[in-house]
């Protein structure tokens, strides 16, 4: 780590917590294993490290580590109409979605904007959004109630404890047995560990593979943690956090980090999540369909800069991007790749920029730096 200052140019600060900022079911456990950063996400606060960040990006790429993701929250739709809800508000063909399945779908509104990019999930009688870091309480109970649907719609107690790493899945085995060997990419099944609620699902924040333990009772959020961690021993598990350097490599969207307010699905690079001409009239599709026709004004890609990263930590600002000295977009995130031994970032540019191999500059905190473009993700 560099620069553990409390000098605002590193980004970090002090920050005071009161009840507007709540705390996670495994904070208690976060703070006894040393958690040494945090962030705020969803109004909760969100651990970011536990003071070392290289341990925690080789345990991720090599071991498995336990992530506190509690700040996926879910916001949970059931009743007779719940299927024309969530369909209304998903920019993706969910007419042949089954129960114990998972999908990533873009929530827009009626322009086409990114208002969230959640894994959807569907349980045998409700399904959740499990969310990026947006109101999306206030748009979806907005919407049924606009629309007179029979539904309800709750923020319910319900937080996931990821474990990530190439190792995550013999330890999930060894928790729940061999069945979950079963379970496919964004699949779930409604389950428990010696009595807590869960649902365990094929997921997490990472191309490294994991899974996430969606827990259905706040109050047993410590003994979760404990039993995950003791029984995560012998694959040397540790604490860890979604891994800023590890999700750049991977081309990881973080919305809100990556988009503005104005940025739509194909602009993220969510095409491939995106259906255009399925029969349901989802909000946004209007104006997806026109986009899709067009083509987006700009593009997210890789870049490849010939210098440094100016921190390990993220970006306080968006860093332009020039080409001839005129701004043609922003790099959002930055970092140093140790699996490709040089400096990579993530930008959104102009569309006639984006042929890989362009090269620009970028306006970084420690100066300009030279910069190729590619298609991500880098690995
Ligand atoms: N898990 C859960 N909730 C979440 C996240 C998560 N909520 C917030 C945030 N993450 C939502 N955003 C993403 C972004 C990317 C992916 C998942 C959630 C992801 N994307 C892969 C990709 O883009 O390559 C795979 C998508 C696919 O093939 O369908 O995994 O992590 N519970």
């Amino acid at each position: 780590m560099t620069n553990a200052t409390t000098s605002t140019d590193s980004g970090i600060v002090q920050l005071t917590i009161s009840p507007r900022i709540r705390r996670s079911p495994f904070y208690a456990a976060t703070v006894r294993d040393g958690v040494s950063h945090f962030t705020v996400y969803n109004k909760m606060l969100m651990p970011l490290s536990f003071g070392h960040l290289s341990a925690e990006y080789q345990r991720l790429m090599h071991g498995v580590a336990m992530w506190d993701v509690a700040v996926e929250r879910q916001v949970e739709v059931s009743g007779p109409d719940a299927h024309a809800l969530v369909q209304a508000l998903s920019a993706r063909d969910l007419s042949t979605m089954q129960v114990g399945q998972g999908k990533y779908v873009a929530m827009c509104d009626h322009s086409g904007r990114l208002l969230n990019d959640p894994v959807l999930l569907k349980l045998s009688d409700r399904y959740w959004f499990s969310l990026a870091d947006s109101d999306m309480l206030m748009w979806v109970r907005a919407v049924a109630a606009e629309r007179g649907f029979a539904v309800d719609v709750c923020e319910p107690d319900v937080s996931p404890l990821a474990i990530q790493g190439p190792k995550a899945e013999a330890l999930a085995v060894k928790l729940f047995g061999e069945r979950v060997r079963a379970i496919k990419y964004f699949g779930c099944i409604e389950t428990d560990l010696q009595g807590i609620p869960l649902v365990l699902c094929r997921s997490g924040w990472s191309k490294q593979g994991g899974f996430e333990l969606f827990l259905r009772d706040g109050s047993r959020g410590d003994a979760l943690w404990e039993m995950v961690k003791a029984a995560g021993q012998e694959f040397g598990i540790g604490p860890g956090a979604p891994n800023h350097i590890e999700r750049v490599e991977s081309g990881l969207l973080s919305w809100g980090g990556d988009t503005t307010p104005d940025t739509n699905p194909f602009e993220a690079n969510m095409a491939k999540f995106v259906d255009v001409d399925c029969a349901a009239d989802y909000i946004g599709k209007a104006a997806l369909q026109k986009i899709a026709a067009q083509g987006p004004a700009r593009l997210m890609v890789g870049l490849r800069l010939d210098g440094q990263a100016p921190s390990d930590w993220p970006l306080i600002e968006r860093a332009p991007v020039l080409l001839d000295g005129r701004q043609v977009g922003t790099m959002s995130a930055v970092v140093f790749s140790p699996a490709l031994q040089c400096t990579i970032g993530i930008a959104q540019v102009q569309r006639e920029v984006v042929q890989a191999g362009q090269r620009v500059q970028v306006v970084t905190p420690i100066g300009l730096q030279g910069a190729v473009t590619q298609a991500l993700p880098f690995i």
